[in-house]
């Protein structure tokens, strides 16, 4: 069986969770507990110490999104969710979100480990990206109109998570109406952090 080197609370794994319980596949979750830990066997295999990793037939997969693409090119022919969808504003979209959700990383984690993140213009910086790239997404909502896709799938990721850590005050109400509309579905919110 397929592992998933996981945490319950982490965004990006979120986003290859949502892939998974949307296609019903039986995948076995592995939580290595603490993100910040830096021993490289916590982690699995995977020598950044990050989490998601996938174990497939012994051998690991790396980064969210190319999860996701090895599974769907696996599990899902006709791409329901447009993972391989290449269109330069889904793109645009995904880059943006995928930059907000590690700053929150870079903030959440030197918190953790010890450092006043308020006392550095380098964290300053990494706020304001967070708050930047929100106000950008909000004022190009219109992509994420639609049916439930792996881009949708990623903002509602990204919004629980920053919901949940609290770092930064933000109301979008475009933002919002797309992550509330995809919380009715069961395979989005059985992953929710909590
Ligand atoms: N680009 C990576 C980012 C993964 C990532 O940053 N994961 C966080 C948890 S949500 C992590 O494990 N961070 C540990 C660290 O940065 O030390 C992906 O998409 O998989």
């Amino acid at each position: 069986m397929m592992k998933l080197y996981y945490t319950p609370s982490s965004h990006f794994s979120r986003k290859v969770r949502i892939i998974i319980d949307a296609l019903n596949l039986c995948i076995e979750l592995i939580d290595i507990g603490n993100v910040a830990e830096q021993a490289v066997g916590v982690f699995g295999p995977n020598p950044l110490m990050k989490v998601p990793t996938l174990i497939d037939n012994g051998g690991p997969v790396f980064e969210s999104d190319y999860i996701v693409q090895y599974l769907i090119q696996q599990f899902d022919s006709i791409d329901r969710f447009h993972v391989l969808k290449n269109n330069t504003k889904v793109l645009n979209a995904r880059a943006v979100m995928d930059s907000i959700m590690s700053a929150e990383v870079e903030l959440i984690l030197a918190e953790r480990t010890g450092i006043n993140t308020d006392a550095y213009p380098r964290f300053d910086k990494t706020r304001s990206s967070i708050n930047n790239g929100l106000d950008w997404l909000e004022s190009h909502a219109e992509v994420f109109l639609g049916q439930p896709s792996y881009l949708r799938f990623q903002l509602n990721s990204m919004w629980d998570h920053l919901a949940l850590y609290g770092l930064v005050s933000f109301d979008y109400p475009r933002l919002r109406d797309s992550v509330e509309r995809l919380r009715t579905l069961t395979y989005v919110e059985k992953s929710a952090p909590r």
